[in-house]
Parts: structure tokens; sequence; C-alpha cells
């Protein structure tokens, strides 16, 4: 049985999925991921995004990071790919149970999926520190500058800056999502940010499939390693 056969047949076989992934897994929609050969880290700024997209730089050099922010993270054209079409698809099957996601893009949601926790927030969602009132991302992506609220208040993602922590309901979620999963799949991830990357020890199923193209720490964990792009991997599923 080759990969993709025993992948296929571990889909058909489980009925409590879930899906932990990363950046990868909108590469595919065209938004760039940080650590591939034409992500983030490898594009020329001043400042490596982990250091822009911190709490010390949002609080000290809010300007700059606004315009890295608009510029490369409010990716507002993009589209869910096979793989986010799939989950939503496998969820709406009864399989799959969560989409435990670090990514902050919306795709799953636009593909359909209903249960998916976001481990650092959206960029579908701004709120002003002042009053609380929402924004989406077309109207921060409209506005110039540092945004400003109606109420003068400042503007701020609902994203995880590095130096922050995740929100604890979230985390509980996930962790109990994971753990009781009979089927684990992880993809289009580094597993290199923590404490997102932890919360995969959770699982305790002997099923963990890691879709990822290029290696991982955690990769000898997997049960069934597949190093693809993983778009094309779940477009060869049948659900
Ligand atoms: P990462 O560290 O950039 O790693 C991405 C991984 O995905 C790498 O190991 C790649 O080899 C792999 N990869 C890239 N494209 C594909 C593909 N098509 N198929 C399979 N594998 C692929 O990203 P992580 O998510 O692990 O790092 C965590 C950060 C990145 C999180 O905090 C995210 O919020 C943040 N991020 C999110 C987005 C987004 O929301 N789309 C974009 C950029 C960064």
């Amino acid at each position: 049985m080759n990969n993709m056969e025993l992948f296929q047949k571990w889909i058909d076989e489980s009925e409590n999925i879930v899906f932990f992934g990363g950046a990868g897994v909108s590469t595919e929609s065209g938004i760039p991921d940080f650590r591939s050969v034409d992500g983030l880290y490898n594009q020329k700024y001043d400042y490596p995004p982990e250091t822009i997209l911190s709490h010390t730089f949002y609080m000290e050099k809010t300007d700059e990071f606004f315009r890295f922010y608009r510029d490369k993270m409010l990716e507002l054209d993009a589209r869910p790919n096979a793989a986010h079409l799939k989950l939503a698809e496998l969820e709406t099957a009864g399989k799959l149970k969560a989409v435990v996601t670090q990514n902050i893009d919306g795709l799953h949601q636009a593909a359909g999926s209903k249960k998916v926790l976001e481990l650092h927030g959206s960029v579908h969602r701004n709120y002003c520190l002042r009053c609380g009132k929402f924004y989406d991302a077309r109207q921060i992506k409209a506005m110039e500058g540092v945004p400003i609220c109606d109420c003068g208040g400042q503007i701020k993602p609902d994203v995880v800056l590095y130096e922050e922590g995740l929100d604890t309901d979230t985390i509980r979620e996930s962790i109990s999502c994971i753990s009781s999963a009979d089927m684990l799949i992880i993809g289009g991830t580094s597993l290199a940010v923590y404490p997102a990357a932890g919360l995969i020890d959770y699982y305790r199923g002997d099923k963990l499939v890691l879709i990822n193209k290029s290696a991982t720490p955690m990769d000898r964990r997997a049960n069934l390693l597949i190093q693809d792009s993983i778009g094309k991997v779940f477009s060869q599923l049948k659900v």
C-alpha cells in the first residue's frame, strides 16, 4: 500500500479526525509562509517578521507595524485551496471534528469549515483599544497609517503577537479535541512556534499523519509522513 492509499484508508476508518495546520496550508492560495524559500523570512525587510509582529514593535513602531500588516498580512483576494475545501467536506461528512490552526487568514471559514480553533487570532477581526468596536480586514486595509476608531481610540488586530499569550479557552478546547481524536493530521507547519506546536503532544492515537514539504522536528513521531504539497495531497482524497 502506498502513502496515499494508507492515508485514504485511515480517513475511511476514522470518525473523529482533527487537523492541525500552519502557514503552509495557505501557500497554495498565494499567501507566503514564514520559513519557505519564498517565505517572509527570505524577503528583505528592515526587520525580520517575528520582530515586526511582536508586541514591543507594535507599541513602539506602530506605523511601521501597520505598513507590514497591510502589505503582507491582509491578503484579501486569496481564496481557499483544495486542502481547505477538502477539510470542510470532511467536517460536513461528520468525520472531522475540528481544525486547529496557527493561521490568521480566515481561509478555513471561507471554505465552509465551522469548527475552527484559531490559536493566533484572525486578521478579519480588529478592535478599538478604547471602546472595543470591531472593524473587519477591508476597513483596516482602506485606512491609512495607524487605524483610528470613530471614538479616537487606536485599533489593534485580534492577532496574537509574539510576546503575547494565547487565549486560554482556545487552548483548552484544542487540547480537548486533539486528545480525543482517533486520527490527527498535521500539515503545512514547521512545528517551530511554541506553545502551538506543543499541542500535538496531546494526541494519544496511532494515526498521526504529517504532511509537509520540508522536514520538521516531529517527523519521526509520524505514523505516516508525506513530504508533498498539502493541496495536491488533499485533492486526491475521496470523502
Ligand atoms: P512556517 O514556520 O512558515 O512553516 C510553514 C511550513 O509549511 C514549512 O515547513 C514549509 O515547508 C511548509 N509548506 C509550505 N507550503 C507548503 C505546502 N503547499 N504544502 C505542504 N507544506 C508546505 O509556518 P507555521 O505556521 O509553522 O509558523 C507559525 C506562524 C506563521 C504562525 O504564527 C502563523 O500565524 C504565521 N503565519 C500565518 C500565515 C497565514 O495565516 N496564512 C502566513 C504567514 C505566517
